[in-house]
């Protein structure tokens, strides 16, 4: 794959933040990766960008891609990669990081391209490789129906301290499932407008609704839409965000729970609402209490880590090993490397974790997060409901799935 140039820009996110997106061009065409940034982020994430900012890191790659030019790089799978990020590994030895989302960017780009100059789409040029070019299963979507947490803001000095409260269908078709959840999403709308006063019309960050309910009556309105429309209920609880000193800070209504307390408390929530997925359930180090829980319901529900593992090896290991989990988030950018990516995923396969596939809530309009998912073999792809960031990753598996169905 031979180099022309190698473009490095700045784009926004959906939060209106800047972004890095890289553009690989060669003959086979021009490739672009831009990368979404995180908001309640693991302590265990790598850096972003370099310690001096984001505009430290554009500097850097303003004097690193013109390096790259006229480069002959031969990528006939994911762990070919290294050629070209072990030059990113020796340029940083002086200088300092790139940062995981410039990794992304990079390294998307060049999936892409080396995807292109095989011939094959993205998906299918991972799948090839990772899964012997079995035939893959789609993913169901996990959907973002209604807000609290970081990433919402208050109404009248209320929100959910729980941060997702998610929609995941079972249908044959991902197509089908979409319609599902846009319904779902619709009829949360509606009744939250019947038992709110005054309510109006709001979404926080990754498009869900926002409220000042209490997380159990969020909760009532997502069994009453998961009834009426055959969905699963999901939350992501993001507990490392309100948890301090030893305890679980709950604002809305205001309690204090300790650990054996907060494992009960979802234990309780799980059997009353028929949760299926719990992620981030208790804070990021307390794998003991990940264990817990996952002891104590049933072995449908998935125990999700996200902030727990960071898509990070090690403490992908020590989960998976311990009992702690039966399903993980995978995040690139929380790891910043694809090669890591795949061996997580090796992993995850190896113990029969399910993987969901997720975005950030700060997304660019890239679709790339879909073609890791089915190449990979994710079982799921969290990627919200609404707004244009994250309909571009659904319609990207739609997409592929139309192909497949033809094939
Ligand atoms: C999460 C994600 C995405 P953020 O916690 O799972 O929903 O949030 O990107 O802010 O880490
Ligand atoms: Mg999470």
């Amino acid at each position: 794959m031979f180099i022309k140039e190698v473009v490095p820009s700045f784009v926004k996110n959906s939060r209106g933040e800047k972004s890095v997106q890289i553009e690989v061009v060669t003959y086979e065409g021009r490739f672009k990766c831009s990368a979404p940034s995180g908001k309640s982020t693991g302590k265990a994430e790598v850096v972003s960008y370099h310690e001096k900012g984001i505009g430290h890191s554009m500097k850097m790659l303003k004097a690193f891609c013109p390096k790259l030019k006229h480069e002959n790089f031969i990528i006939k799978k994911v762990d070919d990669l290294k050629a070209m990020t072990n030059l990113m590994r020796k340029f940083e030895v002086k200088l300092g990081k790139f940062g995981g989302n410039v990794n992304y960017a990079m390294e998307g780009a060049f999936l892409r391209a080396a995807a292109a100059d095989n011939g094959k789409e993205l998906w299918k040029f991972i799948n090839d490789d990772v899964n012997d070019g079995l035939r893959p299963k789609m993913p169901m979507p996990v959907g973002n129906c209604i807000g609290g947490g970081l990433h919402s803001k208050t109404i009248k000095g209320k929100k959910p301290d729980f941060q997702e409260f998610l929609l995941i269908p079972k249908e044959k078709t991902f197509s089908r499932a979409v319609t599902v959840n846009l319904r779902g999403y619709d009829y949360a709308r509606k009744l939250l407008k019947k038992r709110q006063e005054h309510w109006t019309v709001k979404r926080s960050d990754e498009g869900p609704w926002m409220t000042s309910l209490t997380n159990e009556d969020v909760l009532g309105i997502m069994k009453d839409v998961a009834k009426k429309y055959k969905l699963r209920i999901g939350l992501d609880i993001a507990a490392s965000s309100f948890y301090g000193g030893g305890y679980y800070r709950y604002k809305n209504k205001e309690l204090i729970r300790d650990k054996v307390d907060q494992a009960d408390y979802i234990e309780r929530l799980v059997k009353k609402f028929g949760i299926f997925y719990v992620e981030d359930g208790m804070h990021e180090n307390d794998f003991g209490g990940f264990k817990e829980v996952l002891n104590n319901v049933s072995k449908k529900t998935l125990i999700v880590g996200d902030d727990l593992t960071t898509t990070n090896l090690k403490r992908v290991r020590r989960a998976v090993e311990g009992k702690t989990i039966n399903a993980m988030i995978i995040k690139p950018n929380q790891i910043g490397s694809i090669l890591e990516v795949k061996k997580v995923v090796e992993l995850c396969k190896r113990n029969d974790v399910k993987m969901i596939f997720s975005h950030r809530s700060g997304e660019t309009m890239d679709d790339i997060l879909a073609d890791y998912c089915v190449g990979f073999g994710g079982q799921f792809i969290k990627c919200g409901i609404f707004g244009r960031e994250r309909l571009i990753k659904l319609k990207r598996i739609m997409d592929i799935e139309r192909t497949l169905l033809r094939s």
